[in-house]
């Protein structure tokens, strides 16, 4: 990190272009352990290509490394003799993932022989790759920056269709496009209040109060557009948290695991038998749906029962959507009544169970559901509302969402100091006190794409990815 702008006394730190990080050749497999149709071992470093010509044998006479180009080739251990056949590519750096030469050794996909070809290339100069290595060359090489490189993890743990179209627009830079945006105005109100000081009745015209103000707001405004898609976020990467509530044997846990597909829950026509919750996660229609199991709410005596309840209280509080279950066959008691009461202002959809049998006929909500855990009847209609009530809370389709809890800490840290600067220049202060606020809050936002950050929370964030990746 060097210090490449200086701002009323302070530094600002901005990643350098490109860093001398190649001498070092990593190796790893790429591909996850165990057996599959191939395995792939990835090297990576300017001199990439040295260690892989030492295992690599081609089947072609007169045989030259030609970048993006595959090679059909045998691979060989340290006496020599071949462990495997293998495809080699081989991507020239800067035009590779990394940023660096990269070569990639298709094999065979068992976890025996891709160990093997990986001790060849250890063996031959190359050293195991850390976790998360190669994404990190590519990040300090200025392949991705660091909001893509945490794209690249969401990628691969997202599991609906929502949370993967949405870390694909991180990948593709939206995010970092529209902080980019933020930052620059937060630097032009920096650049301009350092020239009004270093230059205050010279002929730089200086800048006034208002247009700080109007400057602030604008970026404020864009701030905080992207802390209100926090939420949303949360429910594209966590789920939509739907929480199943309702007096013991209503049917709660039935109804779990005839949404799941499968056995989850303890299903037993005694009163209280689920105690702790029990979380399952549904992808219905391409979103997720966390659905959570709560202990039967009633008056108990029972200790264990009485924690479970106490469970179930707090999930209610966490929910994003209360599904109310009241039992069809008997007449509606003071449980009932009392949760129809106490949900009625929350967000919900009550469900009237055991639709198979002959139903006592109570008064509910005109929208409830008639369902059966027994026949499925209900069950697609219930599906298509949770549906509905996750993309809702979702929001359009396209529309880009912050997902990272640190990008949406930073965004609130740096919405704050925006808004510490404003407040400092409706009071006119001194423009180096106002000149503190902005130049804190273009750094937090820097942090995001890693344009201004810590080489350890750089680290941090590149451990949590896998070896390989
Ligand atoms: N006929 C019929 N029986 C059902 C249906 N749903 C649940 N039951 C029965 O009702 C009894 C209680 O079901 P559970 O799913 O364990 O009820 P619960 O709400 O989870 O009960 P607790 O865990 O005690 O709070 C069991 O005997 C189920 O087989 C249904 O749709 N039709
Ligand atoms: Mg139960």
């Amino acid at each position: 990190m060097s210090p490449v702008t200086e701002v009323t006394g302070l530094m600002v730190y901005e990643k350098e272009e490109s860093q001398v990080w190649s001498q070092e050749v990593i190796a790893a497999i790429s591909t996850p352990p165990g057996e599959g149709g191939i395995a792939i071992v990835r090297l990576s470093g300017d001199k990439a290509w040295d260690v892989a010509g030492r295992v690599f044998r081609s089947r072609r006479h007169s045989f030259a490394p030609r970048p993006w180009r595959v090679f059909l080739g045998d691979i060989l251990d340290g006496r020599g003799e071949r462990i495997d056949e293998c495809l080699c590519t081989y991507f020239k750096g800067p035009k590779s993932f990394t940023g660096e030469d990269v070569v990639e050794f298709g094999i065979h996909g068992g976890a025996f022989v891709a160990g093997r070809v990986l001790e060849s290339v250890l063996g031959h100069g190359a050293r195991l790759a850390a976790p998360g290595e190669f994404t990190k060359r590519a990040f300090l090489n200025g392949r991705l920056d660091l909001s893509q490189a945490e794209a690249v993890i969401d990628i691969i743990r997202s599991n609906s269709d929502i949370a993967l179209r949405n870390a694909g627009r991180h990948l593709q830079g939206q995010l970092s496009g529209e902080i980019g945006e933020a930052r620059s105005l937060l630097l032009s109100i920096m650049a301009q209040i350092e020239a009004s000081i270093d230059f205050p009745e010279h002929d730089v015209p200086s800048v006034t109060y208002g247009e700080i103000s109007h400057a602030l707001n604008k970026t404020a405004a864009q701030v905080a557009g992207l802390i209100d898609t926090t939420r949303a976020g949360r429910v594209a990467r966590e789920g939509l948290k739907v929480v199943l509530v309702g007096r013991p044997n209503v049917g709660k846990s039935s109804l779990l695991n005839r949404l799941a597909g499968r056995d989850r829950a303890i299903v037993a026509d005694i009163a209280g038998t689920t105690r702790d919750t029990v979380e399952v996660e549904l992808n219905i229609e391409g979103v997720l749906i966390s659905l959570v199991d709560t202990a039967g709410l009633r008056e108990s005596i029972d200790v264990i029962e009485c924690l479970g309840i106490a469970r179930t209280q707090a999930a209610i509080e966490q929910a994003d959507l209360l599904l109310v279950l009241i039992d069809g066959t008997v007449e509606p008691n003071k449980e009932d009544m009392t949760l129809l009461q106490s949900t009625a202002k929350r967000r919900r959809i009550v469900l009237v169970t055991k639709e198979d049998l002959p139903q006592h006929g109570q008064l509910l909500p005109t929208d409830a559901i008639y369902i059966s855990a027994l026949t499925s009847r209900g069950i697609p209609e219930l599906r298509a509302r949770l549906a509905a009530v996750a993309r809702a809370s979702i929001g359009p389709e396209n529309s880009l969402l912050v997902t990272n809890l640190r990008h949406a800490s930073l965004l609130h840290d740096a919405l704050q100091k925006i808004e510490s600067a404003s407040s400092s220049v409706t009071e006119h202060w001194d423009l180096d006190v106002i000149a503190i606020d902005v130049r804190a809050a273009y750094e937090r936002l820097g942090e995001i794409r890693g344009d201004t950050v810590s080489m350890d929370v750089a680290n941090q964030i590149f451990s949590q990815f896998c070896i390989g990746k």
